[in-house]
């Protein structure tokens, strides 16, 4: 079986035992330790995003082994079945590194490659946000929507730096241009809580360069569900060369605006 509604409870039912988890092992120290880098000596993991993504590979794939995996801490599992699980145990690491609230467990599941349903839940706040394809978004029991922002200069946009320092160089200059068009900037640490976020309306618009498939499965399919155009710049689908987002008053406005700064280049 591969209904939304049946994949959606135990992501839901999955994400928050996670939850559970990483916050527990957060606030039972004062200091998280840095268990290994990746890209960069920035780019961290900890023990509990280890510890959180064989939980929930255990809980899904216990549920279902006939399904495959792709998870952020490098659990990927080739399945057998038409559904792959979109993982990121803790997106927001460095958040939770230093005890900030603003992380999530992420989750999505992809029937023959499409997100079909998804969850994001904040272990801090208790929030949880979900969707399935075509049903709408929402937060705990309440339907969400985008806002009805229409004008840049009243738009509250967030966006996120990759870790590589050239990157961000570049990253920087693009927020040079776009800063002083735009109501103001939040970079909250977590692509997926901004997501939802924008689908929840406290946030405009959002654009993000890097982003990986366990970024942006969830938070993607929620902010979609609630009302947000998502995509990337010239006809090209969101992905890691850049993602935008806002509702679809603001969408053509946010775009146009990143276009010609080469938002989706590094060069
Ligand atoms: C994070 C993203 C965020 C980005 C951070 C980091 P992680 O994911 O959610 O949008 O700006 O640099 O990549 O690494 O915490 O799972």
């Amino acid at each position: 079986m591969t209904a939304p509604a049946e994949l959606l409870a135990l992501a839901v039912e999955t994400a928050r035992e996670a939850g559970r988890l990483v916050r527990g092992r957060r606030e039972a120290v004062t200091r998280m330790v840095v268990a290994s880098t990746k890209s960069t000596p920035t780019d961290v993991v900890t023990d509990s995003d280890t510890a959180a993504e064989v939980l929930i590979r255990e809980r899904l794939l216990g549920a279902r082994p006939g399904d495959g995996m792709l998870g952020e801490e490098g659990g990927q599992v080739a399945g057998q079945s038409t559904v792959i699980w979109v993982v990121d145990p803790i997106d927001g690491t460095v958040n939770y590194l230093y005890g900030l609230p603003d992380y999530a467990v992420s989750i999505a599941a992809q029937v023959d490659g499409r997100t079909v349903a998804g969850v994001v839940h904040n272990p801090v706040s208790g929030e949880t946000w979900t969707a399935m394809v075509g049903e709408g978004a929402w937060l705990l029991d309440r339907r969400i929507g985008v806002s009805g922002c229409a004008q840049l200069s009243q738009a509250l946009v967030a966006t996120g730096f990759g870790y590589d320092a050239r990157r961000r160089a570049r990253q920087a200059e693009v927020l040079r241009h776009v800063l002083p068009r735009v109501r103001d900037i939040r970079r909250a640490g977590s692509a997926s809580l901004d997501l939802c976020a924008l689908g929840t309306g406290r946030l405009d618009g959002y654009y993000e360069r890097g982003l990986a498939a366990w970024d942006l499965a969830a938070g993607g399919l929620i902010a979609q569900e609630a009302g947000a155009v998502i995509a990337g710049l010239r006809g090209r689908p969101a992905g890691p060369e850049l993602v935008v987002a806002a509702g679809p008053e603001l969408f053509p406005a946010l775009h146009d605006l990143l276009e010609p700064l080469g938002a989706d280049r590094d060069d």
